[in-house]
């Protein structure tokens, strides 16, 4: 039986980075996951996730989201890599409509960078974007998008570095509070722990059954088109896009390196089953057409061929805000989970406020907001 004094349940984004801030300070870290690290089965692959400041989940989370970034910028230096790449982030939607309202509001109460533009001011600019008269945007102007897979790969090698054991495709069978610390029983390893952080998205309540993980996995699907004028979409002079329509919430990125565009939609999707979840793109009829009609409407410049599509998980929370506690019963354990889809910018400091909490440190941020308990 090996023994750390934390052992980390899941090697994503959060886990990942709880390791690397946990052993920074000076204790003994094991980290378990069910499959390798970086992995296509989680929430952190696809090569891109948006970075955004002027944040339309909430004001309360701007902070979060400065703090964050202040840390993946520390990591490219401490890793050696770039990380990021700043494009800016156009947020659209109706004018006068809550999601855009909330932008506005985070933006100005936080005094970010960002500028609002109207459907016009928007077309003179990016003639690629398509938009009726009664749509405006902010253009979030500090924002841009993580290469994340990278990211999780340069707080591996770190963790690495600082002696950090990393035990990958070992699936965990058990966690067993004790009296003398906490049990992580492993398909070929068991563990004891003077404290464990769950950040294993919906395998966290299969295998807590006794704490309420309010967590739904959803399926989503990403997919990259070929755009039909080259250069159009080049991360060097296309933002980052966000458009809140009639017909959905969608998110695109622009061509990086020649992936093609990347789009996502944010709604929508299909409930799963973690175990069950078909990770073939086009499995399902409405896979790929549900991507085209946003293309087709606001973006037609980019809807050319399909070059490659992506299936992911979500693990939503009833409101769509972070699940951050201590287990009800037993304060070895902590929780974290319900990222629901705009978790990843958050890794960094999410895992740093993990590894507070695991080592009875002052927390860099509340997280009385992200309680547990708020769902009782
Ligand atoms: O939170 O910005 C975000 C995001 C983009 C795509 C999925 N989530």
């Amino acid at each position: 039986r090996k023994s750390y004094d934390v052992v980390i349940v899941g090697g994503g984004s959060m886990g990942i980075a709880a390791a690397y801030y946990v052993a920074r300070s000076g204790h003994s870290v094991a980290v378990l996951d069910r499959d390798t690290i970086p992995n296509e089965t989680g929430s952190h692959h696809g090569q891109t996730r948006m970075m955004r400041f002027g944040y339309s989940e909430g004001e309360s989370y701007v902070p979060l989201v400065k703090h964050a970034y202040a840390l993946w910028r520390e990591l490219e230096q401490e890793s050696n890599r770039s990380l990021y790449v700043q494009t800016g982030a156009l947020l659209m939607g109706s004018v006068g409509s809550d999601f855009l309202n909330e932008v506005l509001h985070s933006s100005t109460t936080h005094s970010l960078p960002h500028e609002v533009l109207s459907a016009s001011d928007i077309e003179e600019r990016w003639p690629e974007i398509k938009l009726p008269v009664t749509f405006n945007g902010v253009l979030d102007t500090l924002a841009g998008f993580l290469l994340s897979e990278e990211c999780v790969q340069a707080y591996k090698e770190l963790a690495l570095e600082l002696g950090v054991d990393i035990f990958e495709q070992d699936a965990v069978l058990n966690v067993n509070s004790v009296a003398e610390g906490v049990e992580v029983v492993t398909e070929q390893h068991s563990f004891h722990a003077g404290k464990v952080i769950m950040t294993a998205g919906a395998w966290t309540h299969k295998l807590l059954p006794e704490v309420e993980m309010p967590i739904q996995p959803i399926r989503k699907t990403i997919a990259w088109f070929e755009p039909k004028e080259e250069n159009a979409f080049d991360s060097s002079t296309f933002p980052c896009v966000v458009f809140n329509t009639s017909f959905g919430l969608y998110y695109a990125f622009p061509d990086y390196e020649g992936a093609g565009f990347k789009i996502g939609r944010h709604d929508g999707g299909q409930l799963v089953e973690p175990a069950q979840l078909n990770r073939t793109f086009g499995a399902y009829e409405e896979d790929e057409p549900e991507l085209r009609q946003l293309l087709d409407v606001h973006v037609p410049g980019a809807a050319g061929e399909l070059k490659r599509g992506a299936v992911c998980i979500y693990d939503q929370s009833p409101d769509e805000d972070f699940i951050i506690d201590w287990h009800p019963s037993d304060q070895r354990i902590i929780l974290a989970g319900g990222f629901s889809g705009h978790g990843f910018k958050f890794a960094s400091v999410i895992g740093k406020i993990l590894s507070e909490m695991a080592l009875d440190q002052p927390l860099i941020h509340s997280i009385d907001s992200f309680k547990l308990s708020r769902f009782k």
